[in-house]
């Protein structure tokens, strides 16, 4: 009798707990396997996970937190596509007493209007591929051609401070072509073909920075394509660590990565667990590693141990 009665007396778990997750799109394969491992984490501890695509606009973002609001659910989870915009709506969430947690992306509003951000230290993440750079080509001039991230966002607006940081000093090392590539393959391809052209073939460029993988493997066509070496003629430098870039890397055709978890979503279901049960509430910033990846760190063994994670 105990036992049957300590069963029925167990506390609810988390499988009462309904989160509604507006989601940026998928623009790269990230941001995929982001979506993949928040919906296999919300499985595993018996969240009901409301999921919305916003198909990278962030009117459709709006929508989707006003939906989650009027569903009445514990908590939101916003990628939010660009830093700035978000006042009103996360105003009406605070209202309703419903906690949001930021992913990967940081915003330009009070840190009082959400629980917390689990995001990457962006500056970082550009200064540890300016650094790379500095250190490779040493005082050999090296032209720079570098594909931005999502005009707006702040991993865009990040990335590029931290890896001009990196460089400044370094006055052989000049960024001579900067367009954003909206973190995307086909954006990534188009920009480097109108970077080739504009820079007479690209002979004179030494190296691409993208500020994510997918707009590199982008450019890594474009580059072939012109009838250039990529990782060689031009070295690739770029952010994310996804499996295809360890693929390149294995192939000699892009230099190094800096890797970004895709699973931002484990750390804010633990503390948003905590702060719907007892009340705690977590630090505003959650950050996340970042590591340097080059082609000495064994890419294809990488890339096979990548390749399951989600993506
Ligand atoms: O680097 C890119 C995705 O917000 C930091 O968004 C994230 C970025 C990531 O499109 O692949």
């Amino acid at each position: 009798a105990a036992m049957m009665l300590t069963l029925l007396a167990a506390p609810a778990m988390a499988d009462d707990m309904t989160v509604g997750f507006s989601q940026i799109g998928s623009e790269s394969g990230w941001r995929a396997a982001e979506t993949s491992v928040t919906k296999q984490e919300a499985q595993e501890r018996g969240i009901n996970l409301k999921f919305a695509d916003a198909q990278q606009k962030q009117e459709n973002q709006i929508k989707a937190v006003r939906s989650f609001i009027a569903q009445g659910v514990d908590a939101i989870l916003i990628a939010p596509v660009v830093a700035t915009g978000w006042e009103q709506v996360l105003e009406e969430a605070q209202d309703a007493e419903i906690p949001v947690v930021l992913l990967d992306r940081q915003i330009d509003a009070s840190d009082e209007l959400y629980l917390t951000a689990v995001t990457s230290d962006q500056v970082h993440e550009g200064n540890v591929a300016g650094n790379w750079l500095v250190e490779t080509v040493g005082d050999e001039p090296c032209n720079v051609v570098e594909l931005q991230g999502t005009t707006g966002s702040s991993p865009a607006i990040n990335r590029k401070k931290g890896f001009e940081e990196a460089i400044s000093g370094h006055d052989n090392i000049q960024i001579v072509r900067s367009q954003t590539g909206d973190f995307t393959r086909t954006k990534g391809k188009e920009v480097m073909e109108s970077f080739l052209k504009a820079e007479d073939g690209g002979k004179d460029i030494c190296a691409l920075y993208a500020h994510n993988d997918d707009m590199a493997v982008g450019a890594i066509q474009a580059i072939k394509e012109a009838g250039l070496a990529p990782g060689k003629d031009i070295l690739v430098v770029s952010i994310d660590a996804v499996p295809d870039i360890f693929q390149a890397m294995a192939a000699g055709e892009a230099n190094a990565t800096v890797e970004l978890t895709p699973n931002m979503a484990g750390p804010a279901f633990d503390v948003l667990e905590a702060y719907l049960k007892d009340g705690t509430t977590p630090p505003k910033w959650i950050q996340t590693e970042s590591k340097l990846y080059t082609q000495n760190d064994d890419p294809m063994k990488v890339y096979e141990e990548k390749k399951n994670l989600g993506y």
